[in-house]
């Protein structure tokens, strides 16, 4: 069942599965890509926002006076100068209401309100007070730092902990407290009798860091009113146009149809931009009032400070085994720092990973429950991964934590509880039907390219001969539930919009096609992979055809890109387009080659008469045949176009087995990278080369946030990693060349049998490189260590185990 697919698997697909270079990148190479900060417009005048130097404080008064007699400046407005311009507040899309799931309940969910511009409150360090209009981005720096705020600073609200008690302040006064939602899932009576009976019970807290999604291209919005029209154009770099335009224009009380939603080429996000943002509502506002283009370009620190943060949860990590070390239950307890408001998704992140923290293994108890809490920092919402990473990092930890205890080599550990092969969806303790899947196989693929018995080996030589560098060995066995996703699980999850997606092709009389996606790649290489699929499927040079996306008066109907779900959704709606194009393509050439359509076949690219293979129609033809309209069926319309919008029946899950070598110097606490073995199960590929990419950049995010980011506060709760200075961000010095191999089990969940890739690096890699250095570690007795693991921390533990010594 387990193959690798390298090359086209059949003479029709010639690019499918190939590795041809991506279309994007000439553009991107050569400067000529149009990226935000490119766009000037006549008549532009630009935006900036005062920030709270607070984290927590009142409003008193802001007085712009000072500001708005600087040079070049044209207007500047506090928060309740523009409360009147909202129809509504900033959209939060996820509202989770404290439950059980599936069981209904009718409180309902507490929901923060979140205006543009706070006017009461300022509830982080960073939450916008106040924006200055100016003819340039330099007169707008400068006075920004004329208007006048009166704060009165309240105690901040900065832990978990602190959050919950009785006598906290309070972020949201109307909720009453700073609690979120509690959410549970699973049998909690039935899962700790498994506990009850467990020869083997594990505990672990494992504390994931707030971190900070670094795109190479903040954030930034264009906005072109036209107010003869009522109408508004706002470019912006989010990888969410479609979701922005309509929450937007319920902020705004634009009618839907005079907002149009551009994202021009976007410089990365990785679930950042997966967002609807405080600063695009801001210059639809200020573009509106003042009837002038407006534009606004975030800077590094406003970056930190005001793009939402990911993880920032504290788990709990409970199995329950046999004295073997066969899991026979799991239970996670969360809890989540939300930050000082909801973002887009903020409430659903810790569900993404909730069905997950079995991973690839068989056990039959399940419990997971996640609390939310607010607290006086930066929101948190998506990050690459989002909600996965965490349940990966628990369970691949805890069965680390399990083989120490049961005394057996973490790869025996895993090889015990291994889901066995399955090519037919099936049903897991969490209530998932996983698509397919062969985990021992992908398991053995990078045990096997790792050499892990050879460095077992090598390991225990070091150990021997008392080298002050140990050498340890990671293992990371995910799985992830991407492709997001059905329309019927979203609203089971309360996620307020559906699932699917859309693509449109156009057939022109000339033989060049047309591809309209829903999906607003950032970096994806969505333009390469649909032009692959749409080429092949319908028999065209791969140059003929061009793919559009991204802007919502140009594919209208879409669901955007997060989520690793734009091939799984998006590239399988352009999929069942081409089969609709095919479809009414047959009948034009069975009418014209004058037989009837069940003896013309789709082969090689063209259709053909049954039995006689001279007798070919290809798709070029027929397009100019039905543009023509000479010569057609009866009953049929001219032109050759149609739109499929899939819905998936389930999610993908996508897996595979990271191992991480590392040397960590006992001197010095210092952890080197020696080897870094990603193979991955992505189901069938359409790009191995983009694959791979992705499968690089997600683990170089996941390295980072085991060895290097962390984003800090202080007690007052300043962000003092409010810079690439202080956030350490790795360059590819710091990271060592990656060895990627796949293994492929087709999806059943789609035709073509693929799975999501993009974050697949990211969830893998943490738990890979902690459990390494903890190998390492393991002659010491060091069982724990917090992450990002800096050399200082892992010398203090070195330290600790040595009994003080050095
Ligand atoms: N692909 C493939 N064969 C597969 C799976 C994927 O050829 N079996 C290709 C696809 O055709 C597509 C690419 O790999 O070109 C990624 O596809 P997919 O896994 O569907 O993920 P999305 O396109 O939906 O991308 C979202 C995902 C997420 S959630 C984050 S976060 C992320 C990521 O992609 N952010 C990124 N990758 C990123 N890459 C860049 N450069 N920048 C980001 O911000």
């Amino acid at each position: 069942m387990t193959e690798t697919l390298e090359t086209p698997t059949t003479e029709a697909q010639k690019y499918v599965g190939g590795g041809v270079l991506r279309k994007e990148d000439p553009e991107l190479l050569t400067g000529q890509a149009q990226f935000i900060d490119n766009i000037v417009l006549p008549g532009m005048v630009w935006v900036g926002v005062v920030r709270s130097p607070y984290a927590h404080a009142r409003i008193g008064s802001v007085d712009l006076s000072r500001a708005r007699e600087h040079e070049g400046v044209v207007a500047a407005f506090s928060g309740a100068d523009l409360q009147e311009d909202w129809a509504a507040a900033l959209p939060c899309a996820w509202p989770i209401q404290t439950r059980s799931f599936p069981t209904p309940t009718d409180e309902d969910a507490r929901m923060p309100t979140h205006w543009p511009l706070a006017s009461d409150k300022a509830r982080f360090a960073g939450d916008g007070v106040a924006v200055v209009v100016a003819e340039s981005r330099a007169d707008v720096k400068d006075a920004l730092e004329l208007v006048d705020v009166e704060y009165d600073p309240l105690d901040p609200v900065l832990e978990l902990e602190d959050a919950l008690k009785d006598d906290a302040p309070t972020i949201h006064e109307d909720l009453g407290d700073n609690r979120a939602y509690t959410w549970s899932l699973g049998d909690a009576d039935a899962t700790q009798r498994l506990f009850d009976d467990a020869a083997v019970t594990i505990k672990e807290r494992y504390w994931h860091p707030r971190l900070i999604p670094n795109a190479i291209e903040p954030r930034g919005v264009v906005v072109q009113p036209t107010p003869a029209m009522g109408e508004f154009t706002m470019w912006s770099a989010t990888q969410v146009p479609h979701i922005a335009k309509i929450t937007l224009s319920l902020s705004l009380g634009i009618p839907e149809t005079k907002l149009r939603v551009i994202a021009p080429d976007v410089g990365g996000g990785f679930g950042s931009k997966l967002n609807v943002y405080a600063e695009e509502a801001i210059c639809l506002a200020v573009a509106r009032r003042l009837g002038r283009p407006v534009k606004w370009i975030e800077e590094r620190t406003e970056n930190y400070l005001a793009t939402i943060h990911g993880r920032g949860v504290l788990q709990e990590m409970e199995l329950a085994a046999t004295a073997e070390g066969k899991v026979t239950a799991v239970r996670a307890r969360l809890t989540a720092d939300f930050g000082a408001y909801y973002q887009l998704v903020t409430p659903g992140i810790p569900l993404l990973g909730a069905f997950l923290y079995g991973g690839v293994y068989e056990v039959q108890g399940y419990f997971f429950e996640c609390s939310g809490v607010f607290t006086n920092k930066t929101p948190t919402d998506a990050y690459r991964g989002a909600g996965r990473p965490e349940a990966t990092y628990a369970i691949e930890r805890a069965m680390d934590a399990l083989a120490r205890r049961v005394g057996k080599d973490p790869a025996e550990v895993r090889r015990l509880n291994f889901i066995p092969p399955f090519d037919e969806a099936k049903e897991v303790a969490s209530g998932l039907q996983f698509d397919s899947g062969d985990y021992e196989a992908t398991f053995d693929r990078a045990l096997e390219r790792a050499d892990y018995d050879g460095l077992r080996r090598e390991q225990e030589e070091r150990r021997t001969r008392g080298d002050t560098k140990l050498l340890g060995i990671g293992l990371s066995s995910y799985i992830e539930m991407c492709g997001l996703a059905p329309s019927q699980v979203l609203a089971a999850l309360k996620y307020g919009a559906g699932g699917w997606d859309a693509a449109t092709i156009r057939c022109h009389p000339t033989g060049k096609v047309t591809v309209v996606t829903g999906t607003s790649p950032h970096g994806q290489g969505h333009v390469t992979s649909w032009a692959q699929i749409a080429a092949d499927e319908l028999g065209v040079p791969f140059d003929d055809v061009e793919v559009l996306h991204g802007d919502t008066a140009i594919s209208p109907l879409g669901m955007d890109t997060y989520g690793s779900r734009s091939l799984a959704v998006g590239g399988i709606a352009l999929w069942n387009a081409a089969q609709k194009i095919k479809e009414k393509a047959r009948k034009i050439a069975a009418h014209e080659l004058e037989v009837a359509a069940d003896d013309v076949e789709f082969a090689d690219g063209a259709f053909r008469v049954r039995g006689v293979p001279d007798r070919v129609k290809t798709i070029p033809e027929l397009a100019f045949s039905a543009w023509t309209a000479h010569n057609l069926p009866p009953d049929t319309e001219p032109g050759l176009e149609a739109t499929y919008v899939f819905d998936p029946p389930n999610f993908t899950f996508p897996s595979g087995t990271h191992v991480c070598v590392v040397e960590v110097d006992t001197e010095t606490g210092k952890v080197d990278i020696l080897k870094y073995v990603a193979v991955d199960d992505c189901g069938n590929v359409i790009n191995p080369m983009i694959v791979e990419g992705q499968v690089h950049g997600g683990v170089a995010q996941g390295i980072a946030e085991a060895l290097y980011e962390e984003a800090i506060y202080d007690d007052q709760g300043q962000l003092m990693t409010s810079s690439m200075h202080s956030y350490r961000v790795p360059s590819a010095a710091e990271l060592p060349a990656f060895v990627t191999d796949r293994t492929t089990t087709p999806s059943t969940t789609n035709p073509m049998g693929v799975k999501g890739v993009g974050e697949a690096g990211t969830i893998a890699a943490p738990p890979a490189v902690v459990n390494a250095v903890l190998d390492a570690l393991a002659p010491l007795g060091v069982t724990d260590l917090q992450i990002p693991l800096t050399p200082e921390r892992v010398w203090r533990a070195i330290k600790d185990a040595k009994g003080g010594q050095s």
